[in-house]
């Protein structure tokens, strides 16, 4: 809970400052995302490279009428995040008698671009917006009983951002906001073979060392700072102990960066650490959710890479 004070509260210069001055210098990776940062995530997911999207996609698709039969009729579907996906459209598709759709989007902007364009698509479902930042306390629109129950969509394995601590107070919060019978269709990446993983985070074609770099590109485009970018080089690898991606900024030589007043002084060889992106066992995973949810279902690919999953509330 102090995490989500602390990032409704704080700046973006605050959260940026707070990280580099630590002795492992972090930065938050929901930082990546703006919109140079948003269309270089894109064509991560189209890479060879990057399994997860390719993979959850088909895992639907296969399973669409199970899911459907979870979600039931007269659902109303929240999903977390953007809901621009090919992914949101595959439900929208088959739930034709869903009651609503409610995506939640931090980025105005783009959501009510995309809502326009759903409401073209599928006129008969009604499409209600909410804009908040879905990682602190946010408010369901209060829909009566033109709905039977509410049942969140969270796909793309982001629940893997979290460091588990996070991940198991933030079902909890999702659990305090929802209705006692909600239920949850969640994306997750399953742990495997390392270079599997190792190589979908280091794609031959460079682009995830733009989308972690273009951090830095943000960072000065927005609070004045005066990173070298090309004194920096992208890593990324599985830390086994932890059960997770990191990615890194690894400074070239010894340097100085400037942000606002303070003077930032990085070794040759020294790193920030931008991202986490946590692979869990379904065993793990079910864990992680316990205090708030029961998985009612799972579905996975044959090499069982990754895995969409059923989930209600306790
Ligand atoms: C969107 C957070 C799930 O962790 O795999 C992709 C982001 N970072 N390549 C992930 C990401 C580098 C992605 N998530």
């Amino acid at each position: 809970m102090e995490n989500q004070v602390a990032d409704t509260g704080q700046t973006m210069l605050d959260e940026v400052v707070e990280g580099l001055r630590k002795s492992q210098k972090q930065l938050p990776s929901k930082y990546f995302y703006d919109e140079r940062g948003s269309e270089l995530f894109e064509q991560i997911t189209r890479l060879e490279e990057y399994y997860p999207t390719e993979i959850e996609r088909s895992i639907l698709n296969q399973n669409i009428d199970a899911i459907a039969d979870s979600i039931g009729s007269k659902a109303m579907l929240v999903e977390l995040g953007s809901g621009s996906s090919s992914k949101t459209r595959l439900l929208l598709e088959k739930l034709d008698s869903l009651a609503s759709y409610v995506p939640v989007d931090i980025s105005e902007e783009y959501l009510l671009k995309i809502v326009s364009n759903l409401r073209i698509e599928y006129p008969r479902i009604s499409i209600i917006p909410v804009f908040a930042d879905y990682t602190s306390h946010f408010k369901l629109p209060s829909l009566g009983d033109s709905y039977s129950q509410q049942v969140l969509f969270y796909p793309g394995s982001t629940i893997g951002n979290f460091l588990p601590e996070k991940a198991r107070s933030f079902l909890s919060t999702l659990a305090d906001i929802t209705d006692p019978d909600a239920g949850m269709l969640i994306g997750v990446d399953l742990k495997k073979d390392k270079q599997l993983l190792e190589s979908a985070y280091n794609d031959e074609d460079g682009i995830t060392a733009k989308f972690n770099k273009n951090m830095l590109k943000r960072i000065n485009r927005e609070l004045g700072a005066d990173f070298e970018i090309n004194l920096f080089a992208h890593k990324a690898y599985f830390n086994e102990q932890e059960g997770r991606i990191e990615m890194h900024l690894v400074s070239q030589k010894k340097q100085e960066v400037q942000i606002a007043d303070e003077t930032f002084v990085f070794n040759k060889g020294e790193s920030i650490h931008t991202e986490n992106s946590y692979k869990y066992t379904l065993d793990e995973f079910e864990d992680l959710v316990s205090d708030s949810f029961s998985v009612e279902q799972v579905w996975t690919d044959e090499d069982d890479y990754f895995s969409v999953q059923y989930l209600s509330k306790k």
